[in-house]
């Protein structure tokens, strides 16, 4: 068990590597992310399952938040309007995971904490560079135990404000996305999913996954589920109490993720069509390179408070945890 900190110059990026038993994770302080989770697969091969973008500077140009911790509200407001303030419109008409100066794109301290069985990585950040009402305190703690991160974000700010935070993971389990996600199996414990129109901006309406391109509440192939669903999956599914709640795995190497959380939902973005001129993990970003799982409250909730609320009232101490843990099988 051990760690190191690697420091770039020309960008100011940190990494932290942290490596306990049979996996290594590498951690950034630009946006709080996890950059990298090398683990084995059933011959013990260890590679990187994650999209990783492969330099400090792609780190800090990126723009679709690789492994990043994005807020204080992932996901989007419709035109970026709530409690009669005006958010930024960086998505067309609407606000986006916190705008271009959102959580995903600032540099945050932090700290290592190491006790007997696990290395724990601290990111704190004081926001006052998005407009959110604030400034908003945040803490987002990564556990690094033998065979998981157990992720927890704490937040509280002296002013009424909106926080809906989110990891923006992309997983690979062929590892070095030496080839795309079609070949995985993705299991989600949910029975409903949110309807968004043509913008992806949610209805407010939660329509059955029953008899429809959206039930995983089985294990599904993505070739077969994503040719199903044309444009793929960039959708949110309201999550159900019983732990894991989401499996992804690829069958033939062995390699399996199971995620827990306390969140109320879970989006899933498959990448289906989304090219951009980005290297991540030593190829150039393009459809269905890597599949995004982020656990949240549902988006645009500000605009349906029938589904929840994402207020944080002053002084109000809101905490959340979400564990990814992965096994061989
Ligand atoms: C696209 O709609 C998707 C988002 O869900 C994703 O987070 C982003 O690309 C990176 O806007």
């Amino acid at each position: 068990m051990n760690y190191t900190i690697k420091h770039d110059k020309a960008t100011n990026i940190h990494y932290v590597t942290v490596s306990v038993k049979d996996h290594t994770v590498t951690f950034v302080d630009f946006g709080a992310r996890i950059q990298e989770w090398i683990i084995p697969d059933k011959q013990g091969k260890k590679e990187n399952i994650l999209l990783s973008p492969d330099t400090p500077q792609e780190i800090l140009t990126d723009t679709a938040q690789f492994g990043a911790l994005v807020g204080p509200v992932a996901g989007r407001i419709k035109n970026g309007i709530w409690n009669h303030k005006q958010f930024e419109k960086n998505n067309g008409n609407h606000h986006l995971h916190g705008g271009s100066n959102g959580w995903w794109h600032q540099f945050w301290l932090f700290d290592v904490e190491v006790v007997e069985e696990s290395i724990t990585v601290h990111f704190m950040l004081k926001d006052t560079l998005t407009d959110y009402p604030g400034p908003i305190y945040v803490k987002n703690s990564y556990k690094v135990t033998s065979d998981s991160i157990e992720m927890t974000t704490s937040v509280h700010s002296d002013s009424h404000t909106i926080v809906n935070p989110t990891n923006h993971i992309y997983f690979n389990l062929n590892g070095q996305a030496k080839k795309d996600i079609t070949n995985h199996m993705l299991q989600i414990h949910s029975d409903k999913y949110l309807e968004t129109d043509h913008e992806s901006i949610p209805t407010g309406k939660l329509l059955e996954v029953d008899n429809s391109g959206y039930d995983f509440r089985k294990p599904r192939l993505l070739s077969h589920a994503l040719k199903e669903l044309s444009h793929g999956l960039d959708d949110a599914f309201l999550l159900q109490g019983n732990q894991p709640q989401i499996i992804l795995s690829e069958p033939s190497n062995g390699r399996n993720i199971s995620i827990s959380s306390d969140r109320q939902a879970v989006v899933i973005f498959s990448t289906t069509g989304f090219e951009t001129n980005q290297s991540v993990s030593g190829k150039k970003m393009c459809s269905e390179l890597g599949i995004a799982i982020e656990t949240q409250e549902l988006p645009d909730i500000v605009n349906h408070p029938n589904l929840g609320n994402i207020d944080l009232e002053k002084q109000q101490i809101k905490t959340w945890k979400t564990t990814y843990a992965f096994s061989v099988i």
